[in-house]
């Protein structure tokens, strides 16, 4: 046995067992089995059962953790994605799979009809897509991606040949999203921002006229306990949302659901470093990239930082004002290396906090505010904990030096991912597996956290010291060590 497969994790509030990544039991073993199953030829699914087809921040967080088993399917990954792009620069959420059937999943390719209704905004015509986006991770996976394999990403033109469109992304939503002229990007839907049913939509979505029920048949039930899915209602609202936007030929700034995101502009600010570092890399400058994304945490602090929650909040542009609603997407700017220091300390101290209650009545970051009236620890987005969150603020945590925190957290991910099998999402309290099993991100993400443990293991051992080493999680990763 390695000397590392001996050691434990110890800086944790529940030791983990720790199992090398060669071992035929480890967890790298069994994480890489689900992206196995789930790869497609091309891509990754979600789940094979309930989202089958390719989605696009599933698919960065996929890419994230695909680098460890195989760098060059994490290539491929993201190239399929970026090869849907539109005319108009806009990556879609969902790219389809042609040959699952169409009542596998609503809203099918019969709904959002890309092709046609798309065709001014710039569709591609070969795939079938979704109209609408989802938060841009991609080029802070691509510039990970490279780093766990810089020379075939070098040898394959790979950074090369996305740095064009990941820059035609970005400048889609800065220059068509602004609507609300302050420099952050909004989204007009809420399956656009990755928590679909958090209650922070509730107010903006209240406005809309649903759809009637009986104009549509939803496929989730087919496979999510209707508890823990959206309600019709809901459903109803999304549909309205999706149709109307589709009607107008996917037009921007004509919809009546508009909102300001927290993790969605964060997720833009650390993907606009990512893409400096990209074009330094290809030996442009990166410097106009940097200064944009620090002038775009400035917009993110002035328009959405809220002095008494002690985080960040939703910004509703139809209804005016900040949404009085705590989800996590509001503590996901932690993960900015440029945040100010004060508003670092007093996210830590929020996610510690009774709302949250991170390391003491919660184990993962829950989605949702516990004293929320709203609060439900098993339907959708509503309180549950979701692995690619508490992956962000492990990230964030590292990066900002509190240690203890994020290797909780990193342990906790660790043993809840493995022990429910790759849920798609638990409770907060009690661990309890919610969702579909052998879920993408929950694997690839675990992966990513193993492998990272994996090397402060062999590094600790090799330097005589038995718990993990500090690491940091910026995009300025050189010369192929990977954070
Ligand atoms: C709608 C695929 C996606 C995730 C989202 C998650 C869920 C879809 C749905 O599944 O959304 O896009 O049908 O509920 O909320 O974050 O990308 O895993």
């Amino acid at each position: 046995m390695d000397r590392t497969a001996q050691l434990t994790s110890r800086s944790t509030e529940f030791e983990i067992a720790y199992d090398p990544p060669g071992s035929s039991d480890s967890l790298h073993v069994r994480a890489a089995r689900v992206l196995e199953a789930n790869w497609t030829g091309r891509a990754t699914v979600p789940s094979r059962s309930l989202y089958p087809h390719q989605w696009s921040w599933d698919s960065a967080f996929i890419a994230i953790g695909l680098r460890h088993v195989s760098p060059l399917r994490a290539q491929t990954e993201l190239e399929t994605l970026l090869a849907a792009q539109w005319a108009d620069g806009r990556v879609p959420h969902i790219v389809f799979n042609p040959s699952v059937p169409l009542d596998a999943y609503f809203p099918s390719p019969d709904f959002w009809r890309s092709s046609t209704a798309g065709h001014t905004a710039g569709a591609p015509r070969t795939v079938q897509t979704s109209g609408i986006v989802q938060p841009p991770v991609h080029a802070l996976a691509a510039w990970l991606v490279h780093h766990a394999d810089p020379e075939t990403s070098r040898s394959r033109g790979f950074l090369a040949r996305v740095y064009p469109r990941l820059a035609a992304w970005h400048r889609y939503l800065l220059h068509r999203r602004d609507l609300g002229g302050g420099g952050l990007v909004s989204v007009v839907h809420p399956w656009e921002q990755g928590m679909d049913n958090s209650p922070c939509w509730d107010a903006p979505l209240a406005r809309i006229t649903p759809a009637p029920a009986r104009s549509f048949r939803r496929a989730d039930l087919d496979h999510g306990a209707a508890e823990d899915r959206p309600t019709d209602l809901d459903y109803g609202r999304y549909v309205r949302l999706a149709a109307d936007y589709r009607n107008a030929g996917y037009a921007d700034g004509q919809g009546e659901f508009a909102v300001e995101d927290p993790a969605f502009n964060a997720l833009l600010i650390a993907s606009e470093h990512a893409l400096a570092r990209i074009a330094e890399e290809l030996g442009a400058t990166g410097t106009a990239r940097h200064a944009r994304a620090e002038r775009l945490t400035a917009a993110l602090v002035e328009r959405l930082w809220d002095p008494a929650a002690g985080m960040f909040l939703c910004r509703d542009l139809k209804g005016g004002g900040l949404i009085q609603e705590r989800g996590v997407s509001g503590l996901v700017p932690l993960l900015l290396p440029g945040l100010p220091r004060d508003l670092v300390g007093a996210l830590v101290r929020t996610l510690r906090g009774p709302h949250f209650s991170l390391g003491d009545r919660t184990r993962l970051a829950p989605s949702y505010d516990l004293l929320g009236e709203a609060f439900d620890p098993h339907r959708y987005w509503r309180g549950p904990a979701w692995f690619n969150t508490s992956w962000l603020l492990e990230r964030g945590l590292r990066a900002h030096g509190e240690l203890h925190l994020a290797d909780a957290l990193r342990a906790a991910v660790l043993h809840l991912a493995d022990t429910t099998g790759f849920a798609e999402y638990v409770d907060p309290y009690t661990g309890e597996a919610c969702g579909a099993t052998g879920f993408g991100w929950t694997a690839a993400l675990a992966l990513d956290l193993h492998h990272e443990l994996h090397q402060e293991l062999v590094k600790g051992a090799r330097e005589g010291v038995s718990s993990p080493a500090t690491g940091t999680f910026d995009t300025s990763d050189k010369g192929g060590d990977r954070r």
